[in-house]
């Protein structure tokens, strides 16, 4: 018999102080409504697909419209509809109180679906998600185990007979015990996403100003490298794990999007892999656009592969720039130089490469340092740039560093768009000073 599962991506999180004090002439720039497919929903649907799987991405469907109904109202409908027997939710730290509402929604409708929590902040800090809505929290890429608790809930067995799972009891969460045999996610065991759960909401992910939507797909998972802000090593315990070659072939040939992005943390880490990826998307005559995050360090040092790349499709590039000043980016354990930032940006503008760079602000940051920053950001302008706010993310190794200091334990924050450590300027006078700084730029485009 199959299970009903109902699998729901939260909406974005509303707080964005860097808009809400940026001068009017910038907010256009500030990115208000980034939507992208929910990859990891459709992974857990691809391990489920022998059930009925519903996926529903309320970032397409309340977030964009502003007539939609309160979030409530539209899961009470949603479960109402599919009368699911398992519910699950995926949460970043920015949306966990989303997640945490939608899982009480359908306690509250109904009370028997199994609700199920995972994602990024599941991961890294699943004793949040203790909370009575809460009946299993599954961390890490949980495709194995979220099909063994299906597989339990259709034959009606123990819930502790599923390993890897957490089970939220009256005197705590309680572990079942490690995955004796692991999948090997990436390798031989890669589940091919079915991008028709999202048909629905395929046009909200077109950005501002591009052609068509973009879908995104990852060709590895993880990073090598450990910068102190961010959670993505931390997430998978600092390893990296690069899909098959010919199973991302396979994907891309039977993806219906003319623009894909690579949804890695970081593209180029295996210079020989994306090299021959690229030869045989060339090989097969596969014709796309696409988006990568891309280190600076990485583009200096292998220019000719960055020229293969934009002869093949590669069209926009993320490139985390972080700081201009080799002293934040030694604290932020970066293993980049700030000179690379400048012979970066010469190799992807000479490719036709449009370029996202983002710096991150450190909350320290006095006028002088904006100044300086802004002369630096004009000096080196890009056709995108963003400028976010330096945020210890809860699991990473800065907000272990920083945590005795944070003055905003909102989690709703926790978006790199608000201040939640102590600003050394007045706090708004911090957030416009930011929001200046997204009108430096070289082109029109928003992204
Ligand atoms: C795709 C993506 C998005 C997409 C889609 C996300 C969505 N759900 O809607 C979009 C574009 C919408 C997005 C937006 C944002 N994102 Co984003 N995004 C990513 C990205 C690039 C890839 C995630 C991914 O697909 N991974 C691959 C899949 C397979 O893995 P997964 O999602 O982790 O899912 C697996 C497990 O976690 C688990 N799992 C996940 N969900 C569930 C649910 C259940 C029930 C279970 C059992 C298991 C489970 O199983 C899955 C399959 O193995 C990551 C960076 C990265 N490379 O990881 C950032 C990342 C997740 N994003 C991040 C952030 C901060 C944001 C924004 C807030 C950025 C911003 N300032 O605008 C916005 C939020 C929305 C907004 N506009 O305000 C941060 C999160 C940091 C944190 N600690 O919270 C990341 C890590 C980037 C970073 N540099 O730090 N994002
Ligand atoms: S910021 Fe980029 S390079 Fe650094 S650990 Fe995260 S994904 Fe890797």
């Amino acid at each position: 018999m199959a299970v009903k599962i109902l699998l729901i991506n939260p909406p974005r999180s509303p707080f964005n102080g860097i808009l809400e004090y940026a001068p009017k002439e910038a907010r256009h720039f500030i990115h208000k409504k980034l939507i992208g497919p929910p990859l990891g929903l459709l992974m857990l649907a691809a391990a489920t697909k022998e059930h009925d799987v519903t996926v529903f991405d309320t970032k397409g469907e309340y977030d964009l419209k502003t007539d939609a109904p309160p979030l409530s109202d539209l899961v009470a409908k949603l479960v109402e509809e599919t009368q699911p027997d398992i519910v699950g939710t995926t949460v970043i730290s920015s949306e966990f109180y989303y997640g945490i509402d939608i899982l009480k929604t359908v306690k509250e409708v109904k009370p028997n679906s199994l609700t199920v929590i995972g994602g990024l902040h599941a991961t890294l800090c699943y004793e949040d998600c203790a909370d009575e809505a809460v009946d299993v929290v599954i961390r890490g890429q949980a495709m194995q185990q979220f099909k063994h608790l299906a597989h339990a809930i259709d034959k009606k067995l123990p819930l502790h007979t599923v390993e890897g799972i957490y089970l939220n009891t009256s005197t705590g969460l309680k572990y079942t015990g490690d995955v004796k045999s692991p999948w090997d996610i990436a390798g031989k065991d890669f589940l091919m996403p079915d991008r028709k759960h999202l048909s629905r909401w395929k046009q909200t992910y077109k950005v501002p100003n591009a052609p068509s939507p973009t879908t995104y797909l990852f060709s590895s998972l993880g990073c090598p490298y450990n910068c102190t802000f961010c959670s993505i090593w931390k997430e998978f315990n600092g390893c990296f794990y690069q899909r098959q070659l010919e199973s991302i072939i396979e994907e891309l040939k039977n993806i219906d999007y003319d623009i894909v992005r690579f949804a890695d943390a970081n593209t180029i880490v295996d210079v020989n892999f994306i090299d021959k990826l690229f030869s045989r998307i060339a090989a097969e005559g596969i014709k796309k656009e696409y988006i990568m995050d891309i280190r600076a360090d990485t583009a200096v040092q292998h220019p000719k592969l960055i020229e293969k790349l934009a002869k093949s499709g590669l069209k926009v590039v993320i490139c985390g720039f972080e700081s201009y000043k080799d002293s934040e980016l030694s604290a932020y354990n970066k293993k980049s130089q700030s000179s690379f930032i400048e012979k970066a940006i010469q190799i992807f503008h000479d490719n036709g490469i449009m370029l996202r760079g983002n710096y991150v602000i450190p909350t320290s940051y006095s006028l002088e340092d904006f100044k300086a920053m802004a002369a630096y950001a004009a000096s080196h302008r890009v056709a995108y740039a963003g400028y976010t706010i330096l945020t210890p993310m809860p699991g990473t190794v800065l907000y272990e560093k920083e945590k005795k200091y944070i003055a905003d334990k909102d989690l709703s924050k926790y978006n790199f768009f608000n201040a939640v450590l102590p600003t050394k300027l007045p706090y708004e006078v911090f957030h416009r000073e930011v929001g200046k700084l997204w009108l430096i730029k070289k082109g029109k485009d928003v992204i």
